[in-house]
């Protein structure tokens, strides 16, 4: 069976013109982009062709994820992260900024409401900016698939800035940290007491840290607690080095030689204190990325991982379409009365299947 065909999504209705909306959000066209975004959320069928003829534009961007606790002041902060970059004072080109809402917070939490009320007011009508929010949690592949795919999107149609914000809970560090090139992680005074408090590998996938609503009580013991973290890293690498899962399923983390020392920033996001700050940090980091060779090494990384996804699930699904449903029932009741283990049943099931062609597969 061709691969074209094992990948072909299944579900979801044809839309007409999906190339001609291409065209048209390669030409900046923020609508054809929204309207891609929503079929990339769809899964329509076209989705493969869609994003095989986006790929080739993509790759430009300077992808942010934003990522911290619920109600840390992430969106308000992204907002006035996108005024400066919108405006920067400095005589640089105003970039082109696109804020990716990850799994935002149920709006009863107040927090995500509040935060959003005021970046739509500040950002909304200008045509260099565009905010999309995405729901994923939960779904088939995780944040990561879709969150990448709408990456990809945005970053085709021109934006020189992606921010992604999630919130730090679960998984979502790890897949922030394997889709963005520059992780900032939002922590807020008020958890010196409790160093237990901040999630064990957090600090590993951050580049940057902003040390946001630095206006309130405790600044000073947090800024101490985080910094001597910092420095007593476990791995015994400096932090900012991405974690990401390797070929082999693992989560290894990268070793880039880099001289990379994560910063960390105070902020009042609510009176944009520090933001300048921030801003330089992030610019910094992309110069830092692009002038080590970083930049170029994760990119190999993560396409590699990509690619690597893609065959297994190839692999996987010409194995699934040659398997007899009813051995293959009745190899899972071996499973079930434990005749056999799973490893061993793999073996097994593997040889028989490939017999004819290749030498039994050995696990390990
Ligand atoms: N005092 C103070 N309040 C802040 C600061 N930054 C944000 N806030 C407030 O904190 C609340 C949450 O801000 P958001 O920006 O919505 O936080 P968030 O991290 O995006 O929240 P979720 O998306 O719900 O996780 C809002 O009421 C903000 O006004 C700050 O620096 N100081
Ligand atoms: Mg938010």
């Amino acid at each position: 069976m061709c691969a074209s065909l094992l990948l072909a999504p299944k579900k979801g209705k044809v839309q007409p013109g999906a190339m001609e909306q291409v065209d048209a959000l390669l030409q900046g066209d923020r609508l054809a982009l929204a309207r891609i975004l929503t079929q990339i959320e769809n899964d329509i069928p076209e989705k493969r062709r869609i994003l095989d003829e986006l790929f080739q534009h993509a790759g430009n961007a300077h992808v942010i994820g934003v990522t911290g606790p619920t109600g840390s002041g992430k969106s308000t902060l992204v907002n006035q992260l996108a005024q400066v970059y919108r405006h920067p004072s400095d005589g640089l080109e105003p970039a082109r900024v696109a804020i990716l809402a990850v799994d935002p917070t149920s709006p009863f939490s107040g927090g995500a409401v509040l935060g959003d009320r005021v970046r739509m007011r500040d950002l909304s009508g200008d045509p260099g900016v565009f905010i999309r929010s995405v729901a994923t949690r939960g779904a088939m592949g995780g944040l990561s698939h879709t969150a990448a795919e709408m990456v990809t999107a945005i970053d085709a149609a021109g934006f020189d800035v992606i921010f992604v914000e999630t919130v730090g809970v679960g998984q979502s560090e790890l897949e922030i940290a394997r889709l963005a090139h520059t992780v900032l992680l939002i922590e807020n005074p008020g958890f010196g007491d409790d160093i237990q408090a901040i999630k064990a590998g957090i600090l590993e996938i951050a580049s940057i840290i902003a040390l946001n609503k630095a206006d309130r009580p405790g600044v000073e013991q947090t800024e101490l607690a985080l910094r001597s973290m910092l420095e007593m890293d476990p791995s015994g690498l400096p932090a900012g080095h991405h974690g990401y899962e390797d070929s082999t399923g693992e989560v290894t983390r990268q070793k880039d030689q880099s001289s990379w020392k994560v910063p960390l920033v105070r902020t009042v996001a609510v009176t944009g204190e520090g933001i300048l700050n921030l801003v330089q940090m992030l610019r910094e980091h992309l110069a830092f990325l692009k002038s080590s060779g970083v930049w170029q090494t994760d990119q190999k990384k993560r396409l590699r991982h990509d690619l690597e996804m893609i065959i297994r699930e190839v692999l996987f699904q010409t194995w699934v379409a040659r398997m007899n449903p009813q051995e293959y029932d009745q190899a899972l009741d071996h499973l079930l009365d434990r005749t056999i283990s799973p490893y061993q049943l793999a073996e097994e099931l593997i040889a028989s299947d490939y017999a004819a062609k290749t030498p039994a597969i050995h696990l390990k």
